[in-house]
C-alpha cells in the first residue's frame, strides 16, 4: 500500500457546532491535538493565498477559536479526505459531504483538509512536531490493506 498523510482540522465553527462526529475515515488517525491558532500562525498556514481578497478574514476565522488539528494516514488519503470534506463553497458542495451537509457560507465552512501530498507535507510539517506523530499497527489493517 502507498501511504500517505494529510492535515485535516476542525475550524472553530466546526468544534462549536460538533463536527468532529462527522469523522467516520476508516483511515488511521496519528496525531491530534486541540490548539487556538495565532494570527501569524493562520496566516502561515493559508500562505499560498495571502494576495486573495478573502486571506485576512479567513485567517482571522481560523484565529478565532480552538480548532481540532489532526493527521491521518492511509492510502489515498488526500484525496479520500477532500472528497469527505466537500466543495469549498456550500453552494457547490454535495450532500453527503460534510461541508454540503452542514456549512452555510464559503467562508464559515466547518473544516480543512490538505489538497495534494505537497500541501499535506507542509501543513503537517506546520502544525506537528515529529514527536507529535505517533505510527501504530492496527489489528484491523491486514484486512483493510489485504
Ligand atoms: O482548500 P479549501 O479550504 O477548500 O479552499 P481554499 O481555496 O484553500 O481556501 C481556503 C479558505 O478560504 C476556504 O476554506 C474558505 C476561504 N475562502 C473564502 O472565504 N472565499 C472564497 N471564495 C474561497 C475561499
Ligand atoms: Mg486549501
Amino acid at each position: 500500500a502507498e501511504m500517505e498523510r494529510t492535515f485535516i482540522a476542525i475550524k472553530p465553527d466546526g468544534v462549536q457546532r460538533g463536527a468532529e462526529d462527522c469523522l467516520e475515515l476508516g483511515f488511521k488517525l496519528v496525531g491530534i491535538k486541540v490548539v487556538v491558532p495565532s494570527k501569524d500562525f493562520a496566516q502561515k498556514h493559508y500562505h499560498d493565498l495571502k494576495e486573495r481578497p478573502f486571506f485576512n478574514g479567513s485567517c482571522d476565522f481560523l484565529s478565532s477559536g480552538p480548532v481540532i488539528a489532526m493527521v491521518w494516514e492511509g492510502e489515498g488519503v488526500i484525496r479520500y479526505g477532500r472528497k469527505l470534506i466537500g466543495a469549498t463553497d456550500r453552494q457547490k458542495s454535495e450532500h453527503g459531504t460534510i461541508r454540503g451537509d452542514l456549512a452555510v457560507v464559503v467562508g464559515r465552512n466547518i473544516i480543512h483538509g490538505s489538497n495534494g501530498p505537497v500541501t499535506a507535507k507542509d501543513e503537517i510539517n506546520l502544525w506537528f512536531k515529529p514527536q507529535e506523530l505517533v505510527s501504530y499497527t492496527t489489528n484491523a489493517e491486514k484486512w483493510i490493506y489485504g
